[in-house]
């Protein structure tokens, strides 16, 4: 398979696109006859505040970070009586020239400027959420546009590991390099242990196939302080769905 054919992409649709049922509108528009592409995983993923921050760790302090957390993790869709039905699915989207085909069909990001400039496009569908202050002024806007695609390679890579474990995906549609772990790895409370701690969270056994710049990471995080070592991106994935 060429290099270009390793063209890959993270799609979501996201929690608006569920609630309101428009996700056969947007798997038509993403099928294999209409992108050229080719389904490389999915999931179905109740998105946790810890996965939230790293997903949109570039948008962090500005005014409408909080309510695009509460968006992502379904908050904002989904009462807390229907909290179950607060989910994300995650598509991976392999080939040539995958990221612009995508989001050529996604649109721009403000639904409003979809609809002026592509009207048809997934996220001319969408709808702008005004953002209030405690006094009920209006201080921002949540762009509720359907659905999420990788920006630039650099994000997709980023992206594409941060939500999905390389046995996610089929072993000839895996894009970066892998490395199988030699160590068992435990998570608890912002740390890695390499031996079983109480009550830690069990991520990785001797055998298991990993992203491999996230084994480097992982080693650098024992016994070190998890800000310093950018353990969050790399656990997120293994907590995914897990309580
Ligand atoms: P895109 O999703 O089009 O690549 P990004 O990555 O710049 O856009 O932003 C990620 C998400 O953050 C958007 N989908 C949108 O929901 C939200 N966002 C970005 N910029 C703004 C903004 N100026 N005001 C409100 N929400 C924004």
């Amino acid at each position: 398979m060429g290099k270009e054919q390793f063209e890959q992409t993270l799609v979501l649709i996201k929690p608006d696109a569920l609630k309101n049922s428009v996700t056969g509108f947007i798997f038509s528009q993403l099928s294999e006859f209409h992108t050229g592409a080719r389904f490389a995983a999915a999931k179905v993923v109740n998105v946790s505040r810890f996965l939230a921050e790293e997903h949109y760790a570039e948008h962090k302090g500005k005014v409408f970070y909080e309510p695009l957390l509460d968006y992502i993790t379904g908050v904002s869709h989904y009462s807390e009586q229907d909290k179950w039905k607060r989910r994300v699915i995650a598509i991976l989207f392999q080939g040539p020239g995958v990221l612009e085909k995508i989001r050529s069909i996604a649109g721009p990001t403000n639904p409003h400027e979809a609809r002026e400039e592509k009207p048809g496009c997934i996220r001319s569908l969408g709808t702008v959420v005004p953002i209030k202050d405690k006094d009920g002024n209006i201080i921002g806007s949540r762009m509720d546009n359907l659905i999420h695609t990788s920006a630039t390679f650099a994000d997709a890579e980023r992206e594409i590991k941060l939500w999905f474990l390389p046995q996610d995906i089929p072993p000839l549609m895996r894009a970066y390099p892998t490395e199988v772990c030699s160590t068992h790895y435990y998570y608890k409370a912002g740390r890695l242990y390499d031996a079983y701690a109480p009550d830690s969270l069990f991520l990785l056994a001797p055998g298991d196939v990993a992203w491999k710049t996230d084994m480097e990471k992982l080693r650098g995080c024992v016994r070190s302080e998890p800000e310093k070592c950018g353990l969050n991106t790399v656990v997120a994935k293994y907590l995914i769905n897990r309580s």
